[in-house]
């Protein structure tokens, strides 16, 4: 159980395209929080491990094939699975960092250019869930990307895929798209522990104000 009273805890999604770095940051970022005695706990989208999981990471591995839109689906049925728990976490005062969200459910669904399948159309199965307090999103370039080691054998790891996810992720940031209030931009192509170091410096106050009450109710 939580060791410190709190309002509530925060709810921290991190963004971006493949080898932006992700999973080092969720890491620091987790270990930052700890040190500074906040609770925390991380995830990650998709969560393999459900039902649910197991047929996306099928998908993901080219060992199925699905329509866009179901697979949209699933994406999004694998975030509302774990919706109740999200929730019940960050009212016990846990804060949650979770490695992408329905940011990279709308902009990887849209980027497969199936004009049956608009960014209008991938944002609605998601409208409900817990918003985040605050979205960092990993700004990389697709050639510095590929530069990191390449991209792995998984179903959108192309480099002409990275490019649309890249624009429509920005997209999402322009003034006027409800997602731009709750998202802010780092590059992803600094040094590790700059892009780290630059994080801290915003969550950190991002967690304090939610703690301290100060910050919106979560919504949805
Ligand atoms: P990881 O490499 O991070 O495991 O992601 N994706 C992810 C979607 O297409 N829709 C979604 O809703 C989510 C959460 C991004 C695996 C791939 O799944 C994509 C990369």
């Amino acid at each position: 159980e939580p060791t410190k009273p709190v309002a509530r805890g925060a709810f921290i999604v991190v963004e971006g395209l493949d080898r932006a770095g992700k999973t080092t940051q969720v890491q620091k970022l987790c270990n930052n929080l700890y040190a500074d005695g906040h609770n925390v706990k991380a995830i990650r989208f998709p969560d393999r491990t459900s039902p649910i999981g197991k047929m996306i990471d099928g998908y993901l591995q080219r060992k199925t094939e699905m329509d866009d839109h179901a697979i949209h689906l699933l994406f999004s049925a694998n975030r509302w699975e774990k919706a109740a728990w999200i929730k019940e976490q960050i009212s016990k005062g846990y804060t949650i960092v979770c490695d992408r969200y329905y940011y990279s459910g709308m902009v990887y669904s849209a980027a497969k250019h199936n004009p049956a399948l608009s960014l209008e159309w991938a944002r609605t199965p998601d409208v409900g869930l817990p918003r985040p307090d605050r979205v960092v999103f990993l700004n990389l370039d697709a050639e510095e990307a590929e530069r990191r080691g390449g991209y792995g054998q998984e179903k959108y790891e192309k480099r002409e895929m990275q490019e649309r996810v890249r624009e429509l992720f920005l997209g999402l940031m322009s003034k006027g798209e409800e997602e731009s209030k709750d998202m802010m931009l780092f590059d992803a192509g600094d040094s590790a522990e700059n892009v780290s170091t630059a994080i801290w410096a915003e969550i950190s106050k991002v967690v304090g104000s939610v703690e301290a009450g100060s910050w919106r109710d979560l919504g949805s």
